[in-house]
């Protein structure tokens, strides 16, 4: 039977690739983001592509009562979700914590940590009514490790990488595999948000070495999912060749 995939955050970067690299595997796809114009561009290129279906739901991760109308909305036969992937998310700023702007801890709080949690309230119970299902978080390794300026960001992987643990222990009886995909610098739209939409700014984080590009993840999350059912990978922590932590990264 053919599995459908929940992607939040598909409009760019690793959720955008993932939705054409499971597409490609005949997964029926159920996309998500907050810029509609992008997510009716990808559901058109996707089906232009690959025989399968795509769903688009246009809402905000952050807000509990979109998140919960959103899937309340499908259709008996698209509740029947085999994987949800936590992807939304974002950083917002770089700066010493006594810098720290409010706004942008409460952005990175609410999106990555509990526009999380929403999405996993909501999608997990139909999982369990199936006795089946794959949830894949996508963390960081911003989530293993502390670097300077990445206080709060961090701090929300972190939150992510124990989350994924907790889910992993509480959904066991339910047949529920619970993976975390913590990547390193990869070049996607995320220090474009991070700074605000200073390219060059953007641009430098990336200079001097071959970053991880979204398809390497895309790749990755379905080497896990292809996996016999027997086995789980629960994390999977994966840089460039040139990055060995936050902090080393080989520059030319
Ligand atoms: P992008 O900025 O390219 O993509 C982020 C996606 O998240 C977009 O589709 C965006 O959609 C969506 N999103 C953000 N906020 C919300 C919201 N409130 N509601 C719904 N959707 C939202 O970045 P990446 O692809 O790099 O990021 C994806 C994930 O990967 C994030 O969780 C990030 O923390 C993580 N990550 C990124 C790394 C990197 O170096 N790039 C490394 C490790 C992890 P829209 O704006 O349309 O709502
Ligand atoms: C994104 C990777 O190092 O920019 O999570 O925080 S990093």
């Amino acid at each position: 039977m053919t599995k459908i995939a929940l992607i939040t955050g598909a409009t760019s970067g690793i959720g955008r690739s993932t939705a054409f690299e499971l597409a490609s595997h005949g997964y029926n796809l159920i996309i998500t983001g907050r810029r509609k114009d992008r997510l009716d561009h990808i559901t058109k290129e996707i089906t232009g592509k690959y025989s399968v279906q795509v769903l688009a739901l246009n809402f905000d991760v952050r807000k509990y009562e979109e998140v919960k109308n959103a899937i309340s909305s499908l259709s008996t036969e698209w509740k029947n979700i085999d994987v949800l992937i936590n992807n939304a998310g974002l950083a917002a700023g770089l700066s010493d914590i006594q810098d720290g702007d409010l706004e942008d801890w409460e952005a990175m709080i609410d999106t990555n940590i509990k526009g999380l949690l929403y999405m996993t309230k909501e999608v997990s119970p139909l999982m369990i009514k199936n006795n089946s299902g794959h949830i894949i978080n996508i963390s960081s390794t911003a989530g293993k490790e502390v670097y300077p300026k990445g206080n709060v960001y961090c701090a929300t992987k972190f939150a992510v990488d124990a989350l994924n643990k907790g889910m992993r222990i509480d959904l066991l009886p339910h047949n529920i595999k619970v993976t975390s995909i913590n990547p390193g610098l990869l070049e996607t739209e995320f220090s474009l948000v991070r700074f605000k939409g200073d390219e060059e700014k953007a641009k430098k984080v990336y200079e001097g070495f071959e970053p991880l590009h979204p398809e390497d993840v895309a790749d990755t999350i379905w080497f896990v999912l292809s996996r016999p059912a027997h086995v789980c990978l629960n994390e999977v922590l994966m840089t460039a060749t040139a990055q060995a932590s936050s902090r080393d990264v080989f520059r030319k």
